[in-house]
């Protein structure tokens, strides 16, 4: 079981304990999904034959459509190419044990049936079936953990959402008008929060973002929700100084571990939304390493997709899936349970470690393999009892004990630059 690093230090009191134990799965899982999927999809960051910069699902803000304008495009959205069942699938196999999806973004337009308000899919668009509910059953099918996204304050549509300076500047909709905040939360944010965590057959985890102009009121309205369901993990982004259950580096991975719980969102190329000429992706090396680089330090990954408005996956991403798929296959023991590295920093690659039944096992990624073909870690000095390929056993390498230091003698003819993962079995701890 992965633990994270605040555990060490603090006594276990009985929120802790109650905390580990809420978290466990979280921390053991290692790696999620993030689909940012809306009616952004449609224009797929175009606009009147225009392109528009920026992240695609902020189009209505970034290209000022008025309200009117962007409504609109609910009358032609019909993802009829969608499938669940495909999705998750997809996710299962690239090794993602959550999936957390865009319930409603910054355009205020639900993806899920709500009774809250009439702008959403089942209401508002062809499409009369409820994606979010069909996720949800096939989650459920394929034992994997699923959460909502929810934009509690931004919402471009309601006179008392928030969008960037709203307190500062006006809407870029003259026809806009101004609401307080608490009228939004009160006849839409909190009643469609309430319909996800009741509808969906028990939520794992509640996405917060952007909480710019929360107010401690506001927050405190939807936390009283969230109270109500002691098992459901939410991020740091309800209302800023309240650190939720895990923060949530975006686009960039720390330099070190955090000291609680964290998670890296990241896109594969750089939009969350579907924008059709994005082609500025990651390859899928990168996104390996960085999932290695991620766990090395105690943390997660939350690696997005951007589905089409025909429902789909791009093809790019499903490429990325598949390979980063592979390599879970035959090094997912490297990543799932583990927590972080015991050492500083390691010149050839990364390291990660699990406790095991006989003792501790090192898992050392190796992305340069030493040109002298020893592979030292640095002030190991606990007992060895195997040191083997973790993607073929039956191949061990030599070692022995010089300077304080454990130094792994192989043949560099097996090194692979993302696969070679050399298992340092210990008999004791580290
Ligand atoms: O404004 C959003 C953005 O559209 C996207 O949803 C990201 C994902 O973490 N969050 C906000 C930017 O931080």
């Amino acid at each position: 079981m992965a633990c994270s690093p605040r555990n060490k230090e603090l006594q276990k009191d009985e929120a802790t304990l109650k905390h580990d134990q809420k978290m466990e799965w979280w921390r053991d899982a290692r790696f999620g999904m993030f689909i940012h999927w809306g009616l952004y999809a449609e224009p797929a960051g175009e606009w009147k034959g225009e392109r528009i910069p920026g992240i695609s699902e902020w189009i209505m803000c970034n290209a000022k459509i008025p309200v009117k304008d962007y409504e609109k495009l609910a009358e032609t959205f019909n993802p009829v190419k969608y499938n669940a069942e495909e999705w998750v699938k997809l996710a299962k196999y690239a090794g993602m044990k959550y999936i957390v999806i865009t319930s409603k973004h910054h355009d205020g337009f639900a993806m899920f049936h709500s009774k809250a308000s009439k702008y959403n899919i089942v209401d508002a668009t062809p499409f009369d079936r409820d994606p979010l509910k069909e996720l949800a059953d096939a989650c459920k099918k394929h034992g994997i953990r699923l959460g909502f996204y929810y934009s509690q304050a931004q919402d471009w549509h309601e006179p008392g959402g928030t969008y960037r300076n709203s307190d500062k500047q006006p809407h870029w909709d003259p026809e806009m008008t101004k609401a307080p905040l608490m009228d939004y939360i009160d006849s839409k944010a909190l009643p469609q929060v309430k319909e996800i965590l009741e509808n969906y057959g028990g939520l794992d985890i509640l996405w917060w973002d952007t909480p710019w102009e929360m107010t401690e009121e506001a927050a405190q309205t939807l936390q009283n929700v969230v109270n109500d369901y002691p098992d459901l993990i939410t991020n740091n982004r309800l209302y800023r100084p309240w650190p939720g259950d895990f923060s949530t580096p975006e686009q960039h991975v720390p330099p070190t571990g955090l000291d609680y719980d964290w998670e890296v969102c990241m896109t594969m190329n750089t939009s969350w939304g579907y924008k059709w000429y994005d082609d500025n992706w990651k390859s899928g090396e990168e996104l390996i390493k960085m999932l290695v680089d991620i766990a090395s330090k105690g943390g997660n990954l939350l690696l997005n997709v951007g589905p089409t408005a025909e429902g789909e996956f791009p093809e790019p991403s499903i490429e990325r899936l598949k390979e980063i798929g592979s390599w879970m296959q035959q090094n997912g023991e490297s990543i799932y349970g583990t927590s972080a590295s015991p050492f500083f920093k390691l010149p050839w690659g990364r390291c990660t470690m699990k406790e095991t039944k006989g003792g501790t096992n090192l898992y050392l990624h190796v992305f340069d393999w030493p040109k002298d073909g020893i592979l030292t870690v640095p002030g190991l000095d606990t007992r060895v009892s195997n040191v083997y390929l973790l993607a073929n056993p039956k191949q061990s390498f030599a070692w022995k004990f010089e300077d304080g230091n454990l130094n792994i003698h192989a043949p560099s003819v097996i090194f692979d630059e993302i696969n070679t993962v050399v298992v340092v079995k210990t008999k004791g701890g580290i």
